[in-house]
C-alpha cells in the first residue's frame, strides 16, 4: 500500500497557470518570435530600442528577482537556501532550475479559513447585514400597526386594533421606541415620535392620575434622556437631525421627574413609595405597604444622568439615598428579598430569586458603578463589591444543574435560605449572563481582557457562568414547538421532576430538561434573553450568539407578527399554532428589537465600554468616557 504524499509535497504540484515558472529559453524564444512579427516595426529605431530594453529588462527581471517561497516547504525552501550567496545575493546558476513561483503555502486548517478569508468575512458581513434590515422591517412593522390604531396610547392591541393605557396614559410605546428608531436611522418614525413628545407629552405629564414610579422611570425618563443624549443634546453625539430640539426631552424629563420625585419625599425613610399622583405631585405605597426591591434600585441610572445634564443634583441625591441605604441592611452572601417597606425601610419577607421584584437590583449595583466611571470618580466602589458579593452568593445558593442533560440554571429561594430550593426560573432571568459578562470585563471584549490580563478569578467565574447560562437561555426557546420562551421555566432536577409538561419540540436534548406549566406558557415578546445575547456576542465574539439571536427573530416573526400592523404576546408557546393575546408591550420596540438590531451591528454602534443601557434597554453614556472618544 502506497504512503499518501506527505501535505509539502502535493502542493508543490499545485497547478495554477498564473504561478507557473517561465523557463529563460522560453523566454528568449518569445523575444525572437515577437520580434519575427514586429519586424515591420524593428524598421524604426524607436522600434530597435524597446526590444532591446526589453531583452534586457527580462534579463535583469532573472537575475535579481527571488521567490517569497516561505520556510518550511520541503525540498523547494531547501533549493532556494543553496542557490543563495551567505549575503542573501541570488547566484547565476539560480537561472536554470528556479523554483516555480507558488501561492503562499498553508497548513489544511489555515487552507480552510485563510483562503477564503476575505470571502467569507464580505459574506458573512452582508449576511448580518441583510438580517439587520429585517429587524429594521419588523421595527417600521411594529410601529406603523401602534401609529394606525392606538398612536398616543401605551400600547397597542394589534389583534383588535385599539390602543390601551396600562402604564398611566403617557403614550408609553413612542418614549420606548423613540430611541431605538434613531438609533436605526429611521428619520420618519423619530420625526413622528418626536413630534407627538414636543405636543402631547407635557399636557399629559400635568392631567395624567397614577403612574408607578419604577415603570415611568425606565420607560419615558429613559426614553427622553437617551433621545436628549442621541440627537446631540449634551454634545456627545447625534445620530439624527429630526424631531425637536434636544432641550424638549430634557425638560419633559424633568418635568416628570419633579413629579416623580414626591415618592421619595413623602416617604419617611430613603426608601421611595411605589405610586405617584403625577397632576398633583402626591405619592402613596402600593395596598400591601410594600415596595418591590428591584423597583426601588432602578431608578439611579437615570436621576444621576439626570442631575449631570440639568446641573440639579437633587434627583441623583434622592436616587443614590436608597442605594445606601440598602448597602447597611443585612444580606445573606448579598441576596438579599424581594420587597422593602418604605415605612421602616427593612425588607420584608424572605423570598430571594433573580426574576421579577429581585432582577434589576443587582443589574443596577454594577451598571451604576459602571455610569460613575467604574472607580474614577468619587466613592462608588461599595456598589461593586454589592454586586460581587451578590453573584458569589448567585452562584454558591442558586445555581444548579438539570437532569438528564446538565443545563445550568438559578432557581429560587421562596422561604429564604433556610428553606427549600425552587428550580423554577423567570425569563426575566435572562438579564443575568448579560450582566454578568459585561461585570467581568466591564465592556470590552474577552480576548483584550485577557490579553492585558485584566480578569480576576472570579470574573472568570462570572464569564463561564455567563456563557452557561445564555445557553440554557436559549434553550428555553429551542424546547418549544414555536421556538419562543415561555415567562416561566422549570428544571428537572433530582428532587424535582413532572411529567407531562414538556416545550413540545421532541427533536430537542433539553425536552426533559426543561418543564413548563401549563399557567406559564405565555411570552410577552420579552427581551432579556437577546439582550444577554447582544451583550455576550459584543464581549466573547462568538458567533453563535447572533445565530441563536436570528433563530428567535425568526420564530418572533413566524408567530407574532400581525398582518394589519404590530406584534402580539402569546398564550401557549408549546401549540402551533399558538393562540395569540391581544398585546403588544412597549419593551418589544423599546429592547427586544433594539436588541436584535445591535446584536446584528458592528461593535462600534453603542459600544459598551462608553454606554450603560438602562433596565429598559436605553443607553446612557459612561462619565468621561465620550471624552475619549
Ligand atoms: C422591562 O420593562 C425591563 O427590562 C424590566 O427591567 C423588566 N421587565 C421588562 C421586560 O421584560
Amino acid at each position: 500500500m502506497s504512503n499518501p504524499l506527505p501535505y509539502s509535497m502535493k502542493d508543490v504540484h499545485y497547478d495554477n497557470a498564473k504561478f507557473r515558472h517561465r523557463s529563460f529559453s522560453k523566454v528568449i524564444n518569445q523575444a525572437l518570435l515577437t520580434r519575427k512579427i514586429k519586424r515591420d516595426c524593428l524598421s524604426c529605431s524607436t522600434g530597435k530600442f524597446l526590444v532591446l530594453v526589453l531583452v534586457f529588462g527580462l534579463g535583469c527581471l532573472m537575475l535579481t528577482h527571488t521567490s517569497p517561497v516561505p520556510s518550511g516547504s520541503g525540498g523547494l525552501a531547501n533549493d532556494r537556501t543553496t542557490d543563495n550567496t551567505d549575503d542573501g545575493s541570488p547566484r547565476f546558476n539560480r537561472f536554470w532550475r528556479r523554483a516555480p513561483r507558488l501561492p503562499p503555502r498553508l497548513s489544511p486548517d489555515e487552507k480552510g479559513t485563510q483562503s477564503g478569508l476575505n470571502h467569507d468575512h464580505v459574506n458573512s458581513r452582508s449576511k448580518w447585514i441583510a438580517r439587520q434590515q429585517n429587524v429594521k422591517d419588523a421595527f417600521v412593522h411594529a410601529w406603523l400597526g401602534y401609529k394606525k390604531y392606538a398612536m398616543g396610547s401605551d400600547e397597542l392591541m394589534p389583534l383588535s386594533h385599539h390602543g390601551v393605557d396600562g402604564l398611566g396614559g403617557l403614550g408609553a410605546t413612542v418614549v420606548d421606541a423613540l430611541d431605538t428608531a434613531i438609533i436605526m436611522g429611521l428619520d420618519d418614525i423619530v420625526a413622528d415620535a418626536g413630534s407627538w413628545v414636543e405636543g402631547h407629552l407635557s399636557e399629559k405629564i400635568s392631567q395624567k392620575g397614577h403612574v408607578n414610579l419604577f415603570e415611568t422611570t425606565i420607560r419615558v425618563v429613559g426614553g427622553l434622556l437617551s433621545a436628549y443624549h442621541l440627537s446631540g443634546g449634551d454634545g456627545g453625539m447625534r445620530l439624527t437631525n429630526k424631531g425637536p430640539k434636544p432641550l424638549v426631552y430634557l425638560e419633559t424629563a424633568r418635568n416628570l421627574t419633579d413629579r416623580l420625585l414626591s415618592a421619595f419625599t413623602s416617604s419617611p425613610t430613603p426608601i421611595p413609595y411605589s405610586d405617584v399622583v403625577l397632576r398633583d405631585s402626591s405619592a402613596h405605597p402600593a395596598p400591601d405597604g410594600l415596595s418591590s426591591t428591584s423597583e426601588v434600585s432602578t431608578l439611579q441610572l437615570e436621576f444621576n444622568y439626570l442631575s449631570m445634564i440639568s446641573g440639579d443634583k437633587k434627583y441623583s441625591i434622592e436616587g443614590m439615598k436608597v442605594l445606601e441605604h440598602i448597602k447597611t441592611l443585612p444580606k445573606e452572601q448579598g441576596l438579599v428579598p424581594i420587597y422593602i417597606s418604605p415605612r421602616s425601610g427593612e425588607f420584608s419577607g424572605e423570598n430571594i430569586r433573580l426574576g421579577s421584584r429581585g432582577d434589576s437590583y443587582y443589574e443596577y449595583l454594577l451598571k451604576v458603578w459602571l455610569q460613575q466611571g467604574a472607580g474614577h470618580h468619587g466613592n462608588f466602589s461599595y456598589l461593586h463589591d454589592m454586586y460581587m458579593e451578590a453573584m458569589k452568593g448567585v452562584r454558591n445558593l442558586l445555581v444548579k444543574k438539570s437532569v438528564p442533560n446538565g443545563l445550568v440554571f438559578v432557581g429560587e429561594l421562596p422561604s429564604g435560605f433556610k428553606g427549600a430550593f425552587s428550580p423554577k426560573m423567570d425569563h426575566l432571568v435572562c438579564f443575568l449572563p448579560g450582566t454578568l459578562a459585561l461585570g467581568a470585563t466591564r465592556g470590552m471584549t474577552k480576548e483584550r481582557a485577557i490579553k492585558e490580563n485584566l480578569l480576576t478569578f472570579e470574573d472568570l467565574e462570572n464569564l463561564k457562568l455567563a456563557e452557561e447560562l445564555t445557553h440554557t437561555c436559549f434553550e428555553m426557546y429551542a424546547v418549544t414547538s414555536t421556538g419562543l420562551a415561555p415567562e416561566i421555566a422549570y428544571f428537572h432536577t433530582q428532587e424535582f421532576s413532572e411529567d407531562g409538561h414538556d416545550g413540545g419540540n421532541k427533536s430537542s436534548k433539553y425536552v426533559n430538561d426543561i418543564i413548563i406549566k401549563p399557567l406559564d406558557r405565555h411570552n410577552l415578546l420579552r427581551p432579556e434573553t437577546v439582550e444577554s445575547l447582544f451583550v455576550l456576542y459584543r464581549i466573547t465574539e462568538d458567533p453563535k450568539y447572533r445565530e441563536w439571536g436570528w433563530q428567535i427573530f425568526e420564530a418572533f416573526e413566524r408567530y407574532t407578527k400581525v398582518d394589519s400592523g404590530g406584534y402580539t404576546s402569546l398564550d401557549d408557546v408549546t401549540t402551533v399554532p399558538p393562540h395569540r393575546r391581544d398585546k403588544m408591550e412597549t419593551f418589544f420596540l423599546g429592547e427586544t428589537l433594539k436588541y436584535l438590531y445591535l446584536l446584528f451591528s458592528d461593535a462600534d454602534l453603542i459600544p459598551l465600554d462608553k454606554f450603560v443601557f438602562n433596565t429598559e434597554a436605553h443607553p446612557i453614556p459612561i462619565k468621561g468616557a465620550m471624552a475619549s472618544s
